[in-house]
């Protein structure tokens, strides 16, 4: 083999890992350019069935709520968590969301410092590890590499080195899942999420139960009020900031999946199951997500928007929905008397059935009496 054969195969192999790259990232900003898909016209009404008038109502939802009550939705300057497309910031856009909870900050600074560290530090080694014996090897220097087949120190080394790697990365792995199950301490305000085909319900038992249907805003709607579109929606799930919430999540249909990424959330929300994770959200401001569980036809089309509030201000948009708080708004007496979503009227998933068995897949602890298992049953 000549010298030139030699270069030609290489300069092969180089082109071809540039090649790779670059179709990565073409496909990349592909992704982030694809003009907005068309939505259905009815993507924002009907499908709601109970609540078409609603959503018409709730398209101008600033205006309909400042009539309501007091309460004045935060504007776009509050966005908060929102991903980042390629042409705004190519680098971001590659990277996790910026993080509001500790759990997510703490997720982070995992993949940060010990996650991408150790991926970037064996892929480095494997890669210069490969070029060398390429390199050296290659047939026109005619070296003769080693034919040693067995070397114990060899053989401990590469045993026992992936595992203290293992190990590093095991005691901050666990720790982040035994976070992400901590139980809500009991005066945690319930929020009970419920996926619908194709749009979200946010009940608050704690305040009489009302149900907030929030459907996603047309994309030129959301354009022309400087939200993002396709994540934008008429009403959004208004939560108080600082405090612990006792979020729970349920599929009146099919199962969807609550997740909110700058919020360090994901929770299936699945029928007949209803399970629950602890949220504290750290700042003010509107975090975005979407449905995650591939949920049928318009499964793109039902985004969560959350805006975490003060304390105040959240009362107020609660008494505005027409929510009471009772004797236990701010202790934590009477905070486990909760009425189920399908208690709520006119709420899409009345008659929705919860059993204690269906609950037996091990979900955390919240009240079911025995009264809902028997009173509300029923087949959809
Ligand atoms: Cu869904």
């Amino acid at each position: 083999m000549t010298i030139a054969v030699v270069h030609r195969d290489i300069r092969r192999l180089v082109l071809g890992f540039v090649g790779i790259l670059g179709l990565a990232f073409m496909g990349q900003g592909a992704f982030a350019a694809a003009p907005d898909m068309a939505v259905p016209e009815a993507a924002t009404q009907a499908d709601a069935g109970t609540d078409a008038t609603e959503t018409d109502a709730a398209a101008g939802a600033n205006a309909a709520e400042s009539a309501e009550g007091a309460y004045e939705y935060y504007g776009p300057d509050m966005i908060k968590g929102q991903p980042t497309s390629f042409e705004e910031d190519p680098w971001k856009s590659t990277q996790f969301q910026d993080q509001y909870t500790e759990n997510g900050k703490y997720a982070m600074w995992m993949n940060n410092w010990i996650l991408a560290p150790v991926i970037v530090f064996i892929s480095a080694f494997v890669f210069i590890l490969l070029l060398v014996v390429v390199v050296r090897y290659r047939r026109r220097e005619g070296r003769e590499p080693s034919r040693t087949t067995h070397n114990t120190l060899v053989e401990v080394i590469w045993t026992i080195v992936p595992v203290i790697i293992l190990v590093i990365i095991a005691v901050p792995s666990i720790t982040l899942l035994a976070k992400q199950y901590k139980t809500p301490p009991a005066d945690a305000i319930t929020i009970k999420a419920t996926g619908y085909q194709w749009y979200w319900g946010y009940t608050y038992p704690d305040q009489g139960g009302f149900e907030v249907i929030s459907n996603m805003l047309p994309p030129e709607e959301a354009l022309s009020r400087g939200l993002p579109d396709q994540l934008a929606v008429d009403n959004r799930m208004v939560v108080p900031v600082g405090v612990p919430l006792r979020i729970q999540t349920y599929g009146a249909d099919v199962i969807h999946s609550f997740a909110v990424p700058s919020l360090w959330f994901k929770l299936d929300a699945v029928p007949g199951r209803l399970n629950e994770r602890l949220l504290t959200i750290e700042e003010p401001g509107i975090y975005y997500g979407q449905c995650s569980e591939l949920c049928g036809a318009r499964h793109a089309y039902m985004p969560i928007a959350i805006e975490a509030v003060p304390m105040e201000r959240w009362r107020q948009w609660v008494a505005s929905k027409g929510g009471s708080f009772g004797d236990d708004a701010e202790t934590s007496e009477g905070v486990d008397v909760q009425v189920p979503a399908s208690a709520a009227e006119g709420a899409p998933a009345a008659g929705e059935g919860l059993t204690a068995a269906d609950d037996a897949g091990g979900a955390p602890s919240v009240p079911l009496d025995a009264a809902q298992a028997d009173g509300t049953e029923s087949t959809n």
